[in-house]
């Protein structure tokens, strides 16, 4: 279960995200409904949050799921792939929070890089993505941290997608959600896979919180098949971050 999150106001130059879309800019005040919208959810599903506030030097630190990965033994702030973001992982106003939380505090260091979009926890394991913004050095720092505290990691290749949670998502019990590259990836055989259609690849990126699903609105074959599994659903609209690569699970640190 978790008990605490950690959001991000977006800030007014959200619209200046990096994006891969061709879907135009996000508009800042439908933005800022939507991740208002998200953190109701969040609360209705009996979570803490705790609200940073936004930073106009950074147009994409709304996302701070990438700055850190929070587990049960340990915090670790990341070192983003992305020069642009880079300096997200230092703001001292997300370090504190995690301080708030968390007795161990560890760090991604030079040369390694690390954003925790790459990182999907099942458990005490963690699959980490090697993309364009988590390189080699980074997961095997990443690694070593989770082992030192009892935990595990493995590193998996990515090919498509921008951050290993772009096409796959654990939404607990066994249950994974996977789309393009990842269906026939035999690591992940030992799961009960529910296959995401191309049209709906978006909708991939789903967030388990305390026995329910928020998923995307809008993607309703993939909301289908977990109600099907008997998952309670919540709907949150993220097309403003979409048009900026960002969805739910980007948006929110949970532990
Ligand atoms: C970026 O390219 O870094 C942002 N525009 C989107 C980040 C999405 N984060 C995530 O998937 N964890």
């Amino acid at each position: 279960m978790f008990k605490n999150v950690i959001v991000r106001v977006p800030s007014q130059t959200v619209s200046e995200g990096i994006t891969s879309a061709n879907e135009g800019k996000p508009d800042y005040r439908k933005a800022l409904v939507q991740h208002e919208n998200y953190v109701s959810a969040l609360t209705k599903l009996g979570v803490d949050v705790t609200v940073l506030a936004p930073h106009d030097e950074f147009p994409d630190s709304c996302f701070v799921e990438d700055v850190a990965l929070c587990t049960s033994k340990v915090a670790i702030i990341t070192r983003p792939g992305a020069l642009t973001r880079r300096k997200e992982a230092e703001l001292p106003d997300m370090k504190e929070a995690l301080e708030k939380f968390n007795q161990n505090i560890e760090t991604i260091k030079e040369p390694g890089t690390v954003e925790s979009g790459d990182i999907m926890m099942v458990g005490d394991h963690f699959y980490i993505g090697l993309s364009a913004r988590t390189n080699q050095a980074g997961a095997d720092q990443m690694i070593a941290i989770l082992e030192k505290y009892g935990l595990s990691g493995e590193a998996v290749p990515l090919k498509e997608v921008l951050h290993l949670k772009t096409g796959l998502s654990y939404i607990e019990n066994n249950n994974l959600l996977v789309s393009g590259e990842f269906k026939n990836d035999p690591r992940f055989d030992t799961f009960n896979k529910l296959e995401i259609d191309p049209d709906e690849a978006y909708g991939a990126n789903c967030i388990w919180v305390n026995g329910t699903v928020i998923v995307a609105s809008g993607y309703p074959k993939i909301q289908k098949k977990i109600e099907g599994l008997g998952y309670p659903v919540l709907n949150v609209d993220t097309s403003e971050y979409r048009k900026i690569d960002g969805g739910l699970s980007c948006l929110s640190l949970r532990f």
